[in-house]
C-alpha cells in the first residue's frame, strides 16, 4: 500500500498485521477471536439481524479513532483535537444523508435502541401514548415492552397483525386497526418498523393514519435498511418524520444506530437527545466504520445484494412451504421468515428446534409467533435470514439446499445420526463460500 501524502507518518508506515500483534500480547484473546472466525466460517448463518462485515468496516472499527473523546458535533466539540473527528463524522452524515435521500442525520447512537429512546426522549413526556406493534407479534423492546424504559415511562398502545388465516392478508399489519387505534387514542407518535415482520411495510398509508390524527410517524427500519439502500424494499422517506436504525443488520455495516430527518427542527431536537440527552461520548471508532458501510453501500453492487437477499428469502421459505412448513403470511416480502412450529408439532419449542439446528451448524433464534402462549425463553416458533448467507455468495438453489438441511433435522427430532450428517454437509457448503476477506 501507498500513499501520497507528505507527512511523516504513511500508511506504510502505520500498517501492521494488528492479529499478529495481538497474538504476541495476549494469546489466550486471539485464541476466542481466532476459534470465533472458525464458527463463522463453518457455520450456516441464518439470524435474520446478523451479517458479515467487509475486512475495510472491520479495520476501521479498530482504529486509532477509539482513542478520542469527542463530545459534541462537527465543529463543535467540546474537547481539542477533534479535527479529524470532525472529517470522519461529516463524512458518514454526508454519506448517510446520500444513502437514505434525506437532510439530515446523526450518526452517533450507539445502537438501535439509543436512537429509539432518544428519539422519544426529543418528541415525548412521560406518560405520552405512542402505537408500536407487540414485542411478541414481531415489534422489539424499544416498542414499548413492559420490561424497557418504552414501556414504563411512555403509554404504549399496541396495534395488531391480521391473524385469521382465511383471509388474504393473514399475517400483515392489520391497517384498519392501526386507524382505528390511532383515532382513539390521539397516540403522539406512530411506530412502523418490526423485528420479525415479513412483509413490505406501506409507509404510505401510515403516512395518511398520521395525519388524520396529528402524530408523528417513525420508522425504526434497523431490519430492513440494507433493503431500503438497495432499492428491494419501498423507502421509508418522503412518508417518515423520523426515521431511525441500526447499521449492522442488512445494511452490513458495525454494531450502531443511526437517526434520520428532513424536518430541521426535528433535527435539532434529535442531536439534543442524543447528547448530552441520551449519550455522552461518541464512538468515534464505531463512526468511522458507519462511514466506510455507507460508502459500501452506495456502490452499484450493494443494490444486487439487497435484492439477492430479497430473492434468497423466498426461495428459501418457498421451499420451507413445500416441506410443509406454516410461515406467518404464508411467505416473505424481505429478508427474513417465522417459522410457527405448533402446526408441525405441538410439543416442540423454538428453543429446542435452535438447538437441534446449531447442532447440525445452521444458526437461527428461537422466536414468539403471534398468540404465542410460550415464553420468549421458550417460543413456538424461530426466525431465519438470509443477509450473511447473501454476503457469502449463496443464491436460491443454495438456499433451498439449506432449506432440505433444516427440514431433515426437524423431522429427525433430534436424531443424533441425521444431525451429524447435516452437520458435515453444511461445513462443506460453507467451505465453498468463504466470509469476506
Ligand atoms: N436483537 C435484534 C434482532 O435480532 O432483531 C433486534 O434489536
Amino acid at each position: 500500500m501507498s500513499t501520497t501524502s507528505t507527512s511523516a507518518v504513511t500508511l506504510d508506515s502505520i500498517s501492521v498485521d494488528l492479529l499478529e500483534l495481538l497474538q504476541r500480547q495476549d494469546s489466550q484473546v486471539t485464541r476466542i477471536l481466532a476459534d470465533e472466525a472458525e464458527r463463522q466460517a463453518t457455520t450456516l448463518e441464518l439470524i435474520a439481524s446478523e451479517n458479515h462485515v467487509s475486512p475495510a468496516v472491520m479495520h476501521a472499527m479498530g482504529s486509532w479513532m477509539t482513542n478520542k473523546y469527542a463530545e459534541g458535533y462537527p465543529g463543535k466539540r467540546y474537547y481539542s483535537g477533534c479535527v479529524h473527528h470532525d472529517r470522519i463524522e461529516q463524512l458518514a452524515i454526508d454519506r448517510a444523508t446520500d444513502l437514505f435521500n434525506c437532510a439530515f442525520a446523526n450518526v452517533q447512537p450507539h445502537s438501535g435502541a439509543n436512537a429509539n429512546l432518544a428519539v422519544y426522549f426529543a418528541l415525548l413526556e412521560p406518560g405520552d401514548t405512542f402505537l408500536s406493534v407487540v414485542l411478541s407479534d414481531g415489534g422489539h423492546l424499544t416498542h414499548g415492552s413492559p420490561v424497557s424504559i418504552s414501556g414504563k415511562w411512555l403509554k404504549p398502545i399496541h396495534y395488531p397483525l391480521v391473524y385469521d388465516e382465511s383471509r388474504d392478508d393473514y399475517g400483515y399489519i392489520d391497517y384498519d386497526a392501526v386507524e382505528q387505534l390511532a383515532v382513539e387514542h390521539k397516540p403522539k407518535i406512530i411506530l412502523c418498523g418490526y423485528s420479525a415482520y415479513p412483509r413490505l411495510i406501506d409507509f404510505a398509508r401510515f403516512r395518511e393514519i398520521a395525519e388524520r390524527v396529528g402524530a408523528l410517524l417513525i420508522s425504526d427500519i434497523a431490519h430492513i435498511a440494507g433493503l431500503c439502500a438497495g432499492g428491494a424494499h419501498p423507502s421509508p422517506f418522503p412518508h417518515s418524520h423520523i426515521v431511525t436504525t441500526t447499521t449492522h443488520k442488512t445494511l452490513r455495516g458495525p454494531r450502531g444506530g443511526l437517526i434520520l430527518t428532513n424536518d430541521d427542527q426535528l433535527a435539532k431536537l434529535i442531536d439534543k437527545a442524543v447528547f448530552p440527552g441520551t449519550q455522552g461520548g461518541p464512538l468515534m471508532h464505531i463512526i468511522a466504520a458507519k462511514a466506510v458501510a455507507f460508502g459500501e453501500a452506495l456502490r452499484p453492487e450493494f443494490k444486487q445484494y439487497a435484492h439477492q437477499v430479497v430473492a434468497n428469502a423466498k426461495a428459501l421459505s418457498e421451499h420451507l412451504m413445500s416441506c410443509g412448513y406454516h410461515l406467518l403470511s404464508n411467505g416473505t416480502d424481505n429478508h427474513l421468515m417465522l417459522m410457527d412450529l405448533r402446526k408441525f408439532d405441538a410439543e416442540l419449542t423454538g428453543k429446542q428446534a435452535a438447538i437441534w439446528l446449531e447442532d447440525a451448524g445452521i444458526i437461527v433464534n428461537k422466536n414468539t409467533v403471534a398468540g404465542d402462549q410460550r415464553s420468549p425463553f421458550a417460543t413456538s416458533g424461530i426466525r431465519i435470514g438470509t443477509p450473511a448467507l447473501t454476503t457469502r455468495g449463496l443464491i436460491e438453489d443454495d438456499m433451498r439446499r439449506v432449506g432440505t438441511f433444516i427440514d431433515r433435522v426437524l423431522k429427525a427430532k433430534g436424531d443424533e445420526a441425521v444431525i451429524s450428517s447435516v452437520r458435515a454437509e453444511a461445513r462443506e457448503l460453507c467451505a465453498q463460500y468463504s466470509l469476506p476477506h
